[in-house]
C-alpha cells in the first residue's frame, strides 16, 4: 500500500526545494550568460571590437529605434544616452539570463535553444552593421556555444552526468569482448530510473547521491556547490571579459599615433579671436568651447579607432577622376583655419548642443573640383568608418563657405570621440548633414539616388541651422536681489551671422542687448543686458535674435524633429 502521508510530504518538500533551488538556478543562468558574453568579448578582441555581442546588439538597437524614441533618448539623457542604452541591454540580459537557469533545469533543450537565440540575435546584429564582414558573426556564435555549454554543465545534475557517463561506459562494455563484462544486470533497477527521479528533485549536485535506493528520494537543494560554481564562473567571466576588452583596446589604441602626429601650420592662419569677443560673466558659456566641454552626439557605441597611417579617403561617384588620399596627402594640402560654431539639430530651445572651436583642415571644394564634379550631382555623401552616412547639399559645399576636411580642433589633432583623424565641417549646417566624423569616403551623388542615415529616418535633407539664442545668466529659477541684474547668453545663426539680440521682461517691450565683437558669420556671439529689477517676485525673461539677413528668430515653439527646434528661450527668476 502506497504511503500517502509520505507522498504528500514529498510533494510539499519538492515544492519547497524547487523554491529554494530557484536562486541557485537563476545564478546558473546568469553565470552561463556571463561566460558567453566573456567569450564573445575575447573573440571580438581578435575579430573586431564592434562585433562583440552586446555592442552589436546595442548598435542595432540604435539603428532600429524609431525617431521619436531616439529623440526622447537624446532629450532625456543627452550625452549619457549610450550609457543608458547599455545599462538597459545589460539589465534585460540579466533578467533573461535569470530565467534561463530555471528553464534549463526543467527542459535542457529549451536552455540550449534560448542560448542559441541569444547568439543568433548577436550574429544577426553584427552582420546587419553597414560595414559588416562575415567573420563578425564569430563572437556571438562563440558566445552562444559557451553559454549553452556552461548552462548544460551547471544545470545538469551531477547524477545525470554520472548516468550519462555510466551509460556511455556500459555501451562501450557491451560492444567490448564478453570477458570484460562484469556488471551486466539486465532488467535490474538501472540507475537511469533513479537518476530520472533525482533529476527533478535534486536537479543539482547536493550531497544527495541516493542512486540505487528504491525509497522516495529525500528532496535536496541543488546545493551550495552549484551556487559556488556559478559564482566562480561569473568571476572568471568578468576577468576574461575585461581581459578581452583590454586586449581589444590595446590592439586598437590610436592614442600613441595621435600623440605623435605633428600638424603642419595653416597656410592661411587666422588672427587670434579679439579679446572683446569673450565676456567674463560667471555662468556664461565661454566664447571658445574647450575640447573637453565640447558636446558629443553620434551613434557609435564603440569609437572607431583609426590609425592615420591606415587611413584613406576615397572621393568618387559622379566625378571625372576618382581620388584616393592618404593622411599624408591630406596634410600636404594648404590647410585653413576656421572659427565655427557646430550645433546639433536635436538641440532643444535653450539646449546645450552647440560648441565653438577653431578647426584646421583641408578645403573641401578644391579637392572636389580637382576630382571634377559631373553635371547633375546634388549631394555629397560622407561615409564614416562605422558606416554612418551623412549627406550634404553639394551647393552648400561649393558656394564659397569654408567647408573643410578637418584634422584638428583647438590646435590639436581631433580627439577620437570627435572624429580622429578626419571629419568634415560645413558652416551653416547642423552636424547631421555636414560633420561626418571618422570620415573615410566621399561620394558625389544625388539625393534621388541616396538617402543618408538621418534623411531615411525622416529628418530634413538640408539641415540649415536655425537662428538660436539662449539665456545662460541668470540660471533658470535663480533668486536675484532687486537692482541691476546682468542677463547674458549666446546666440547663433551659423553662416548667416547674428545682427541683433533683444531681451524682454514679463512680455514687456523688447530691449536691445549688447553684442560682443563680430568674429564672422560662422561663429556665435555672446550678448548681455542690464535689467533693473525693481519689483520682488517671479519674472519671466525672454530672448530673441535677428540674423544678419534681417530675419527675426521664429516665435512658434517647434520640436527639433524634423528640421531643428524653433521658439524663443525664456527663463523664470525670482527677485527678492
Ligand atoms: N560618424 C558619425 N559622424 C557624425 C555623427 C554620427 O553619429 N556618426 N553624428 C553627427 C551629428 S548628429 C552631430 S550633431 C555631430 C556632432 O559632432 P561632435 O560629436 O564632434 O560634437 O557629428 C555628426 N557626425
Ligand atoms: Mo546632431
Amino acid at each position: 500500500m502506497p504511503d500517502v502521508t509520505n507522498d504528500v510530504t514529498t510533494l510539499r518538500d519538492r515544492a519547497r526545494v524547487a523554491a529554494a533551488a530557484l536562486p541557485v538556478r537563476m545564478a546558473c543562468g546568469i553565470a552561463a550568460v556571463c561566460a558567453g558574453v566573456a567569450a564573445g568579448e575575447v573573440a571580438a578582441a581578435l575579430v573586431r571590437p564592434q562585433a562583440a555581442p552586446v555592442v552589436a546588439i546595442g548598435s542595432a538597437a540604435i539603428d532600429l529605434a524609431p525617431t521619436p524614441v531616439k529623440e526622447w533618448a537624446v532629450r532625456s539623457f543627452g550625452t549619457w544616452d549610450k550609457t543608458v542604452l547599455l545599462t538597459g541591454i545589460h539589465t534585460t540580459m540579466g533578467m533573461t539570463a535569470a530565467l534561463l537557469g530555471p528553464v534549463a533545469a526543467v527542459r535542457r533543450a529549451a536552455g540550449v535553444l534560448l542560448s542559441a537565440a541569444f547568439g543568433g540575435l548577436g550574429v544577426w546584429a553584427a552582420l546587419a552593421r553597414p560595414d559588416a564582414r562575415p567573420w563578425d558573426a564569430l563572437p556571438s556564435a562563440a558566445a552562444a556555444l559557451v553559454c549553452a555549454a556552461v548552462l548544460f554543465l551547471l544545470t545538469a545534475p551531477r547524477t545525470a552526468l554520472r548516468t550519462a557517463l555510466r551509460t556511455a561506459l556500459r555501451t562501450a562494455r557491451r560492444t567490448a569482448p564478453p570477458t570484460a563484462r562484469t556488471d551486466a544486470r539486465p532488467g535490474g533497477p538501472g540507475p537511469r530510473q533513479h537518476a530520472g527521479a533525482e533529476d527533478t528533485v535534486t536537479a543539482g549536485d547536493g550531497p544527495a547521491g541516493a542512486a540505487g535506493d528504491p525509497a522516495p528520494v529525500p528532496p535536496v537543494h541543488p546545493g551550495r556547490r552549484s551556487a559556488l560554481t556559478a559564482g566562480a564562473v561569473v568571476l572568471l567571466s568578468a576577468g576574461l571579459g575585461s581581459a578581452g576588452r583590454h586586449l581589444a583596446d590595446r590592439r586598437n589604441d590610436v592614442s600613441a599615433a595621435r600623440a605623435s602626429l605633428t600638424l603642419p601650420p595653416p597656410a592661411r592662419p587666422l588672427p587670434p579671436p579679439p579679446p572683446r569677443a569673450a565676456l567674463a560673466i560667471p555662468g556664461l558659456t565661454p566664447f571658445r568651447t574647450s575640447v573637453d566641454e565640447f558636446y558629443r552626439v553620434d551613434t557609435a557605441l564603440t569609437l572607431p579607432r583609426i590609425d592615420p597611417r591606415d587611413w584613406t579617403l576615397r572621393i568618387h561617384g559622379m566625378v571625372d577622376h576618382p581620388v584616393e588620399l592618404s593622411f599624408a596627402d591630406l596634410l600636404a594640402q594648404p590647410l585653413e583655419e576656421l572659427d565655427h560654431t557646430l550645433s546639433c539639430v536635436s538641440g532643444e530651445v535653450g539646449g546645450p548642443y552647440a560648441g565653438t572651436t577653431r578647426w584646421l583642415g583641408a578645403p573641401l571644394p578644391a579637392l572636389l573640383r580637382r576630382a571634377g564634379i559631373r553635371a547633375g550631382a546634388d549631394q555629397l555623401l560622407g561615409r564614416s568608418k562605422d558606416g554612418m552616412t551623412i549627406g550634404t547639399p553639394l551647393e552648400c559645399v561649393l558656394d564659397g563657405r569654408a567647408a573643410l576636411l578637418a584634422v584638428a580642433m583647438d590646435g590639436a589633432p581631433l580627439p577620437v570621440a570627435h572624429g580622429f583623424p578626419c571629419r568634415s565641417v560645413v558652416p551653416g549646417l547642423y552636424g547631421y548633414t555636414s560633420a561626418t566624423k571618422w570620415l573615410v569616403d566621399l561620394e558625389v551623388t544625388t539625393f534621388a539616388a541616396r538617402d543618408p542615415y538621418w534623411v531615411r529616418r525622416g529628418w530634413d535633407r538640408t539641415g540649415e541651422v536655425r537662428t538660436a539664442s539662449r539665456i545662460d545668466v541668470p540660471a533658470a529659477f535663480a533668486r536675484v536681489p532687486a537692482g541691476e541684474v546682468t542677463v547674458a547668453g549666446t546666440a547663433w545663426a551659423t553662416h548667416r551671422g547674428i545682427a541683433a539680440v533683444e531681451v524682454r521682461v514679463d512680455g514687456g517691450p523688447w530691449q536691445q542687448a549688447r553684442l560682443t565683437a563680430d568674429t564672422g558669420p560662422d561663429v556665435w556671439r555672446q550678448w548681455h543686458h542690464t535689467w533693473t529689477a525693481a519689483a520682488p517676485g517671479t519674472h519671466r525673461l525672454e530672448v530673441r535674435a535677428t540674423d544678419a539677413t534681417g530675419a527675426v528668430q521664429e516665435e512658434t515653439r517647434r520640436p527639433p524633429f524634423p528640421s531643428g527646434a524653433t521658439g524663443w528661450h525664456s527663463t523664470v527668476v525670482t527677485v527678492h
